[in-house]
């Protein structure tokens, strides 16, 4: 029997891990991708066959929108059969945004999707692109009995790899810029790769990989805070065509009383205006009713959004207004946890 060994397709999507020094002036430029195998020759002792393909025109993450993660997933769809991983190079800065986004995107997923990135530029002295791009590239060929390990979006930075819908950018200065505050690493990488297989989502069998692209973007993240006022509330929720809001709440899931917040609260959900919470803190769930500060917006029928990130809340929601879901069942749907992103 000849053993094949793993196929892995890298896409190069922009952000820093890509990035030369112009010795000219001092900024950052895109680096030509074609190169990438010459620049790292580490990259040929790795026991997989690797292929690039890079966006035409590479991009900060800060200009990822909808259309770009659809671009990602179209390049997945076309090539899901002839690889066996899949490792997305992206810009720190959004990396959270997107690895939620293709979460959604992909469904029925059973290969890897590994977003990485870095905080230094492949060509700097100090860089820690090399190891994030290597170790990425290791974890997407894990093969166990033929079929890929990870079987799922995941975020692999400094060691450690997150599922990627429960990561959060935390730093601009350290290399260790991501956690996944609700929910523990999927893999460590040291001495040994160690990987976490309790915690896997189990892939989807011989269920067709489906790409639900279509995302609705009329949404908006509400951050509460102290001194808040009625004018930009009311402004916000009567945002034309506006369709969802994660609401950006205290502690377990707590928000003023005063009579006006909840009652523009109540009067935009029944304008059918799906309001999720989100707890303002970095760890922790959503309880409402734990406290006399949510049990309005319980009974005005506020979504609870239970220990999800933003990140994954603002995407989960795009993804499922995208979906048409009904209204009446949007509550229960989207409570109900889709690709490992809450509870
Ligand atoms: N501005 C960069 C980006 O997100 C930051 C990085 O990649 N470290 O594209």
């Amino acid at each position: 029997m000849q053993i094949t060994k793993p196929k892995i397709l890298l896409i190069y999507t922009g952000g820093t891990i890509g990035m030369v020094k112009d010795f000219g002036t001092g900024a950052l430029k895109a680096f030509d991708f074609k190169e990438l195998l010459n620049n790292i020759p580490e990259l040929k002792l790795l026991d997989c066959e690797i292929a690039t393909v890079s966006f035409e025109e590479p991009i900060d993450s800060s200009n990822m929108n909808i259309a770009e993660w659809e671009s990602i997933a179209e390049i997945i769809e076309t090539n899901y059969e002839a690889f066996d991983g899949f490792v997305v190079l992206h810009g720190s800065d959004t990396m959270s945004y997107s690895a939620s986004a293709l979460s959604f995107m992909l469904e029925n997923l059973s290969k890897p999707v590994i977003f990485t990135g870095s905080q230094l530029p492949i060509g700097d002295l100090r860089t820690d692109a090399k190891e994030n791009l290597i170790t990425a590239i290791q974890i997407a060929a894990l093969q166990q009995k033929g079929k890929s390990v990870i079987q799922e979006v995941g975020l692999y930075f400094e060691y450690k790899l997150y599922r990627g819908n429960r990561t959060t950018k935390i730093s601009a200065e350290h290399f260790n810029a991501f956690t996944s505050p609700n929910f523990p690493e999927l893999s460590e990488s040291g001495v040994h790769l160690r990987v976490n297989h309790e915690l896997l989502i189990k892939g989807s069998g011989k269920k067709k990989l489906k790409v639900n692209t279509g995302f609705d973007d009329n949404v908006v993240i509400l951050k509460l805070f102290p001194g808040i006022n009625k004018n930009v509330v009311a402004s916000v929720l009567n945002t034309p065509g506006l369709k969802g809001v994660v609401l950006e709440t205290y502690g377990s899931g707590n928000a003023p009383t005063v009579k006006w917040f909840i009652e523009e609260l109540e009067k935009a959900i029944k304008q059918n205006i799906h309001v999720i919470n989100v707890t303002q803190c970095s760890g922790g769930s959503v309880a409402m009713g734990q406290y006399e500060t949510s049990t309005d917006l319980k009974k005005i029928g506020v979504i609870s959004g239970f220990n999800i990130t933003t990140e994954a809340a603002i995407t989960k929601l795009m993804y499922l207004l995208g979906q048409k879901v009904n209204s009446n069942v949007f509550k229960t749907i989207f409570e109900t946890a889709i690709r490992g992103e809450m509870h």
